[in-house]
């Protein structure tokens, strides 16, 4: 999958170079290319902000840089990519929508800083490829960069290969609409706390249907949004 990332503050995905997403990236599954909005400037101090027609609070990313990286970006696509745009104003990222993307063979970000993108860029970008405004959840961060950073590690570690052990994928919150059930490891009792006896009964029928009490337990206590009526 190629993955372009448009940033004010490109430094921000160095992250992205290690643990399993830099690993993918070695080995050729993900082809991450991240790119400095203010390249896509031509005035001296590089700007990429302006202040908001009908005044207001705060300042408002400029059309022209975005234009022209986007353009940049599509020229040498293959075929249209999805563009994806972090936004507390956007639609809701899930697992569901992690999985579709994690399927598809391009995909750009494009980070938005300050009160936002000037509205016709995403007009303009619908225009080079399928756009999709997400959102983290409801609360507010300083820009996207955060948020695409846990998007593109929640969509890459779905794409075949990256995760060693796909069935570490299966049962973990979120895939079967539950939260995930919890897990102990050696020493069989620490600091006063046993673990479940239950676990270490070799009983595998016992110990699904355990494991499955647990999750629609913990799914009633800490999110009864995820159950059905
Ligand atoms: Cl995707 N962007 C910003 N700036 N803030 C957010 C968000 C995204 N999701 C939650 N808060």
């Amino acid at each position: 999958m190629r993955i372009d990332v448009v940033s004010i503050f490109p430094t921000i995905f160095d992250a992205l170079e290690v643990s399993l997403l830099g690993k993918a990236r070695q080995t050729g599954l993900l082809d991450v290319r991240v790119h400095d909005l203010r390249d896509y400037t031509h005035d001296r101090h590089r700007t990429v902000d302006d202040t908001p027609y009908g005044g207001g609070a705060g300042m408002v990313m400029k059309p022209e840089p975005w234009g022209l990286a986007l353009d940049d970006i599509a020229q040498d696509a293959a075929e249209p990519p999805v563009i994806v745009f972090p936004s507390p104003a956007g639609e809701r990222f899930t697992q569901k929508i992690a999985r579709e993307l994690s399927h598809e063979d391009h995909l750009v970000f494009g980070c938005g800083r300050y009160e936002g993108i000037d509205e016709r860029v995403f007009d303009y970008a619908a225009g080079l490829g399928r756009v999709r405004l997400l959102s983290l959840g409801d609360y507010v961060l300083n820009g996207g960069e955060v948020a695409v950073m846990a998007m593109v590690e929640a969509i890459g570690r779905l794409i075949p290969g990256v995760v060693g052990n796909p069935e570490s994928l299966v049962e973990e919150s979120h895939e079967d609409g539950l939260l995930e059930y919890p897990s102990f490891t050696k020493p069989a009792s620490w600091r006063g706390r046993d673990v479940p006896p239950v676990l270490l009964s070799g009983n595998h029928g016992a110990v699904a249907t355990w494991r499955r009490e647990q999750q629609i337990e913990r799914t009633r206590e800490r999110r009864p949004d995820l159950l059905p009526d």
